[in-house]
C-alpha cells in the first residue's frame, strides 16, 4: 500500500543533504554499496524544501584519519586519538580532488549552504554541527538558528557515520531531527547501523521515507 504524504516542509525546515561525494559512491575511494541511489531520491524531494545545506566532507591531505597517517594500520582499524577513537579510512574526500566533488547527477541548485567539514587536520567531524573533538563548532547551529530553523531532515552517506552524528547533534542542540533513511546508504561495518539506529531512536531522532515528504 502506498503510504500518504504526511509531512509538508515549511519555512522552519532545513533539509540537510550529507556528503553526496563521489568517494562515498561505487568507485569512490570509500565507496559506501549503492550510495549513488540517493541521488535521484534527493533530487525529487530537496524542492520542497524552501531551505536546504549541502556538506561536504574535506580533508586536507594527511588528515589524522586516514589510515595512510599511521604506519602499521590499515584502513577500518580503529585507534585512540586525544579525542577519542577514531576509525581509520582510506584516503577519501581529498580537498579540491574530484572524489571530493558532489556527485554529478545531485541537482539541488537552490541550496544556500555548502557546508565543509573535517578540514582540521588533526580532527575529524563526522557531523556537521561539531567536530569530533566534541568541542569545536562548524558554524551549522548558529547559521540555522539565526534563520530560525527549529526542525531539520537529514539524508545522504553514509547513514552510520556522517548522518547518524549530524542528526544526533541536531538532537543535542535542540532540533528536532528527521532522518529520511530509504535517501541514505550506510557502511554497515560491525553492526555500525544498527548500533547508530538505536542511539538515534533514543535520542528522538525519528525515521521517515520519502515518501512522507509532501
Ligand atoms: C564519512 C567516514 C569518514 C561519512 C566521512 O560521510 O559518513 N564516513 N568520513
Ligand atoms: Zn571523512
Amino acid at each position: 500500500m502506498a503510504s500518504v504524504p504526511q509531512i509538508k516542509p515549511g519555512i522552519k525546515d532545513a533539509l540537510i543533504v550529507v556528503d553526496v561525494q563521489n568517494d562515498f559512491c561505487p568507485g569512490g575511494r570509500l565507496a559506501v554499496q549503492k550510495g549513488d541511489e540517493v541521488v535521484p531520491l534527493v533530487n525529487a524531494f530537496a524542492g520542497r524544501f524552501e531551505n536546504v545545506v549541502l556538506t561536504q566532507d574535506w580533508h586536507p591531505p594527511g588528515h589524522r584519519s586516514f589510515a595512510t597517517s599511521h604506519p602499521g594500520s590499515k584502513p577500518f582499524d580503529s585507534v585512540r586519538l586525544a579525542y577519542g577513537e577514531q576509525v581509520l579510512w582510506p584516503d577519501h574526500c581529498v580537498q579540491g580532488s574530484d572524489g571530493a566533488a558532489l556527485h554529478k547527477d545531485l541537482c539541488v541548485p537552490h541550496a544556500q549552504l555548502v557546508l565543509r567539514k573535517g578540514h582540521h587536520r588533526d580532527v575529524d567531524s563526522y557531523s556537521a554541527f561539531l567536530e569530533a573533538d566534541r568541542k569545536t563548532r562548524t558554524g551549522l547551529e548558529g547559521y540555522l538558528e539565526e534563520r530560525g530553523i527549529k526542525r531539520v531532515f537529514v539524508c545522504g552517506l553514509a547513514t552510520d557515520f556522517c548522518v547518524a552524528w549530524t542528526a544526533l547533534d541536531a538532537r543535542k542542540l535542540g532540533f528536532a531531527a528527521l532522518v529520511v533513511e530509504d535517501a541514505c546508504r550506510a557502511i554497515d561495518m560491525q553492526g555500525s547501523l544498527a548500533a547508530a539506529w538505536e542511539k538515534m531512536k533514543k535520542a528522538g531522532v525519528k525515521s521517515i521515507q520519502s515518501g512522507d515528504i509532501a
